[in-house]
């Protein structure tokens, strides 16, 4: 049968069955504190399509009228299956995880923004091809508060993504209050490029933040970004300057001037009290030091520094990530180094891959959401080419860099920087249609994904990001239908 309805990120395996169209007007979950939790969110991300209240049973059972979430005892990390007929609509899974991305499932199989109330009969097995699968996003250069950030996880949960990078530091501003140094924010909280507003998430804003991505199976890695990227640091804590005084404000988007200085009495408590009450505020298991583009310093000078920032985040009790060049550095295995700039030699990446290191691949030619889609395009940068929807589809994440092999590969992030982004518009245009062939990328394993099919299917989800009011940019070579 040919498919009545498009999913993205394409399942491992899809059929869809012949007979009626399924429809549901209860919604069953289990009983336990996570599957309540479930209902919640079920009920909450299928409003627009129909209103159901959940009902907890202590053994949900498919049942005909009823869409039941039950948990068993089988299946990797994850992993659902979704059937739909006579019996209702069934999603099982072996963790709340998984049933969450069966809801994702469920919800498109409704085609949102179409007035649909019916789902055909189908059977869905799926699972993830990649664990980690993450948006990086640049509240510092332009803020994005909660609100915003409320709908970007949104739309990460709808492509089954299941990490939020917060970059939450920068030159031109300082994102979150961390109880140790209030003048972070107080001193460079409002600054930000061009000298538009900026803005800050208080303590608990960020925790409020963190739970709503955590019920919809985000975790969130906050980034403070050091030893270079640091003059809003500066501009706060002139202790951190050698000479002991407070540079500007910067408001511009050059990079790479600004930095920490490792024989400063003041920089090691600074970065053990802001990894410190960052690794208080975050249940997550990752804190991201940054690390990127400091083209000032000696390479001593930077190993020292990334060195005491890697240790207060490990005896903080966390686990370290970093962008690429931490990797130029002696690292304790285990560390995560985040690969963006396509380089002519990457060797050191096998060396660290050797030396215990894991991947997150972001690369700037394929992944970097804030790159313009084409030439002329009125938002985003150009450094690392131009980003077309295909592109950002086309490439596999685990044969990316030689001597980096698939087993040492975690996962995925999209990137979006904020330099030219300044409204939740800019930033939706930026991401969609691009955000879901990212996740396709992280999900769907090599051998099932087709950039023609992909073209075909991503034009159905025209329809719910109209009716939710989020911009997006009608990519080609996409028939996107008419709205
Ligand atoms: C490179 S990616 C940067 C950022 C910029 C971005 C713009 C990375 C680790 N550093 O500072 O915002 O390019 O695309």
């Amino acid at each position: 049968m040919p498919d009545p309805i498009a999913l993205v990120p394409l399942p491992r395996r899809v059929q869809w069955l012949p007979g009626e169209p399924v429809r549901v007007e209860h919604l069953i979950v289990g009983d336990s504190a996570a599957e309540v939790a479930l209902g919640k969110l079920a009920t909450e991300r299928l409003r627009s399509v129909l209103p159901l209240t959940p009902r907890s049973e202590a053994d949900p059972q498919a049942t005909a009228g009823a869409l039941v979430f039950r948990l068993t005892d089988a299946g990797e990390p994850g992993s659902y299956t979704v059937t739909a007929g006579e019996h209702g609509i069934l999603v099982e899974a072996g963790d709340i995880a998984g049933l969450r991305h069966g809801l994702a499932t469920v919800r498109q199989l409704f085609q949102p923004g179409t007035g649909t109330t019916s789902v055909p009969p189908v059977r869905i097995e799926d699972a993830p091809a990649l664990g980690w699968r993450g948006l990086s996003l640049d509240i510092a250069r332009h803020f994005f508060g909660p609100d915003e950030l409320h709908t970007v996880i949104e739309l990460l949960a709808d492509h089954k993504y299941n990490v939020l990078h917060l970059h939450l530091s920068d030159d031109q501003g300082w994102r979150i209050d961390l109880p140790s140094h209030p003048e972070l924010v107080d001193r460079s909280g409002k600054s930000a490029v061009d000298g538009d507003p900026g803005g800050y998430l208080t303590a608990a804003e960020y925790r409020e933040l963190v739970a709503f991505a955590a019920a919809r199976g985000i975790t969130v890695v906050p980034e403070i970004d050091v030893p270079g990227h640091v003059n809003a640091a500066l501009h706060a804590m002139p202790e951190l300057t050698p000479t002991g005084e407070a540079p500007d404000v910067y408001t511009g988007i050059e990079v790479g001037f600004s930095k920490l200085t490792a024989d400063l009495p003041a920089t090691e408590p600074f970065l053990r009290d802001v990894f410190g009450d960052l690794a208080d505020l975050t249940p997550g298991d990752y804190l991201h030091i940054g690390g990127d583009e400091v083209l000032t310093m000696e390479k001593s000078e930077y190993a020292r520094l990334v060195d005491m920032a890697a240790r207060a985040v490990r005896d903080a009790g966390k686990q370290v990530i970093g962008w690429q060049e931490i990797a130029t550095v002696p690292l304790e295995p285990g560390t995560v180094v985040q690969y963006w700039e396509p380089k002519e030699d990457l060797s050191f990446f096998a060396e660290a891959a050797r030396a215990g290191a894991r991947f997150i691949m972001s690369p700037g030619s394929k992944a970097y959401l804030d790159m313009k889609y084409h030439e002329g395009f009125p938002l985003g940068l150009q450094w690392a080419g131009f980003v077309p929807l295909q592109v950002s589809y086309e490439w596999e994440p685990t044969a990316l860099i030689d001597g980096v092999p698939a087993e040492a590969v975690l996962g995925v992030e999209a990137a979006v920087w904020t330099e030219t982004l300044r409204t939740l518009d800019d930033l939706t245009t930026m991401l969609l249609p691009r955000l879901a062939a990212v996740a396709e990328v992280a999900w769907t394993p090599a051998d099932r994904r087709d950039w023609d099919d992909f073209a075909q299917r991503i034009a159905a989800l025209a329809p719910d990001w109209r009716a939710r009011g989020l911009a997006f940019h009608p990519a080609e070579p996409v028939a996107w239908p008419e709205g």
